[in-house]
């Protein structure tokens, strides 16, 4: 008589490490970091950090929106500010452009077509 194999277990998942990964599992949602120049390049110091779960972004975290993947930056309320517009697939943004830098307020849904139909 011959011993059977041992029985396969159940892989074991490593700790998820996947940079791709949100903490709150909204894999690949998406979001993006604004930084600013200055004579010396760019740097961190008054950076931005905007994503769904941002205060004033209207949404919410959901795995695959890929918010971020296309952005473009416009003055298109011709007030000398560059607006950001931030494509996701759940819905795209217009953040209005300020002298202080990009901000939530007055956000504005918009067309993903808009986005992509901007050259860069
Ligand atoms: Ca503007």
């Amino acid at each position: 008589m011959r011993a059977l194999p041992p029985r396969a277990q159940q892989p074991q998942h490593p700790p998820d490490d996947d940079p791709h990964h949100s903490p709150d599992r909204a894999d690949e949602a998406g979001g993006v970091h604004v930084l600013y120049g200055a004579k010396s390049g760019l740097g961190a110091q008054g950076s931005q950090w905007f994503a769904r779960n941002s205060p004033g972004v209207p949404g919410a975290l959901a795995t695959g929106d890929y918010v971020g993947h296309t952005v473009r930056l416009r003055d298109t309320d011709r007030d000398g500010m560059a607006d950001l517009y931030v494509m996701g697939d759940n819905s795209s943004l217009r953040l209005p452009g300020t002298s202080k830098g990009v901000t939530t307020t007055g956000v504005q849904q918009v067309n993903g077509d808009v986005v992509t139909g901007m050259l860069q």
